[in-house]
């Protein structure tokens, strides 16, 4: 069924040109940009979307890392996006990460872990991040020219 899920290239992946690499293996896979924003993340927004860490000893680094520079925060839609992303991403610990996902093929350290995608065993992450960081207007409807070939 497809969805809309969140995705955002965390302050590393920004700080080192990856937002490029991300957004082409995203494309290339069939999945369809809905929205993406350039931003930094205040304290307010970091502490309601790492909400469920808030009693995790690495909350305050965590919070101190996203909002250290600046993020580029994504919708993308596509047949089950929400685990697929999570797929292209790898294990949460890069150094567990499998090569040829985002984290295994970029990344090295749980703190500096490139990228976030909604979590699919999470239910409704997906809607609720994407509440959190967009207006509904900013979510674009269109359709790829290729939806025909990707799909039966
Ligand atoms: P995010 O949310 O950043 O996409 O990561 P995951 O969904 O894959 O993993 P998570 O929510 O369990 O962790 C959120 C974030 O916290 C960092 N982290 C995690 C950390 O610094 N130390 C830790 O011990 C853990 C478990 C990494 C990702």
């Amino acid at each position: 069924m497809s969805e809309r899920t969140f995705v955002m290239v965390k302050p590393d992946g920004v700080q080192r040109g990856l937002i490029g690499e991300i957004v082409s293996r995203l494309e290339e896979r069939g999945l369809k940009l809905v929205a993406g924003k350039f931003m930094q993340i205040d304290r307010d927004l970091a502490e309601d979307h790492y909400g469920e860490h808030e009693d995790k000893p690495f909350f305050d680094d965590l919070v101190g890392f996203i909002t250290s520079g600046p993020v580029f925060a994504m919708v993308w839609e596509g047949q089950d996006a929400t685990r697929q992303v999570r797929r292209m991403m790898g294990a949460t610990d890069p150094a567990d990460a499998q090569p040829g996902t985002i984290r295994g093929d970029y990344g090295l350290d749980l703190g500096r872990n490139v990228i976030h995608g909604s979590d699919h065993e999470d239910e409704g992450a997906n809607e609720r991040e994407i509440d959190l960081f967009f207006d509904e207007v900013e979510l674009v409807d269109y359709e790829r020219i290729d939806e025909t070939w990707l799909y039966e």
